[in-house]
């Protein structure tokens, strides 16, 4: 989850966030880079008292600011268009799980997994014991095994959502009548905060979303449990 008065991004926990962590400083130090040079040029030509007649109809700098931005446009375009393949790829997923949104909490069904199927809710307020984050917590969190690809399905029920978490480097809209795929690795065990993320009624932000990453022996203690349920 964030934390208070943070300024970037959450920490990667999977590898598609790593790649976009990267990608995001990356273009960052072009953004800088250009600031730096467009504002030095606006300070010199403010600052001197003389006409710039070599900057008009001047061909040969007219010739770098056309030639020099659209490199720059393709430094930028294709580690984009890579990742944007990359984490559109669903590489042999070792479960699937269907997230469907409704007014207003998340449900869950691992359809290719004995057949679970959940709701989660988030916790009141009043419910919080110390420790827990408010309006963040749910009932029944969405655990997957570590290290495994999860193939996600997201669809939902009445109204648009979005299911979202930010450390996971998903957010994939859930829309009425269709199914949405998203794919993640989760690469560390421990609890990953989301919330929607597509504007939805009263109580759209009150709907969060928790996926709980356990190694594998773990994860099918808990199925067994959710079973019995
Ligand atoms: C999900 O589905 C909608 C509608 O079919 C589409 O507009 C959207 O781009 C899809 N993908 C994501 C990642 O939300
Ligand atoms: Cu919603």
């Amino acid at each position: 989850m964030a934390y208070p008065s943070q300024l970037g991004f959450q920490d990667a926990s999977s590898p598609g966030m790593e790649e976009l962590l990267h990608f995001h400083d990356h273009t960052l130090m072009i953004v800088f880079l250009i600031s730096t040079l467009v504002l030095y040029t606006i300070t010199i030509m403010m600052t001197t008292p003389l006409t710039n007649t070599n900057s008009m109809d001047a061909q040969e700098v007219e010739m770098v600011w056309t030639i020099l931005p659209a490199i720059i446009m393709v430094v930028i375009a294709l580690p984009s268009l890579r990742i944007l393949y990359l984490m559109d790829e669903v590489d042999e997923p070792h479960i699937t799980v269907k997230s469907v949104g409704h007014q207003w909490y998340w449900s869950y069904e691992y359809t290719d997994y004995n057949n679970i199927s959940f709701d989660a809710y988030m916790m009141p307020s009043n419910d919080l014991y110390h420790g827990l984050f408010r309006l963040l917590e749910v009932d029944n969190h969405m655990v997957v095994p570590m290290e495994s690809p999860v193939r996600m399905l997201i669809t939902a029920e009445d109204v648009l959502h979005s299911w979202t978490i930010p450390s996971l480097g998903v957010k994939t809209d859930a829309v009425p009548g269709r199914l949405n795929q998203t794919t993640f690795i989760a690469t560390r065990p421990g609890l990953y905060y989301g919330q929607c993320s597509e504007i939805c009624g009263a109580n759209h932000s009150f709907m969060p979303i928790v996926v709980e990453s356990v190694p594998t022996k773990y994860f099918e203690d808990w199925s067994l449990l959710m079973l019995d349920v």
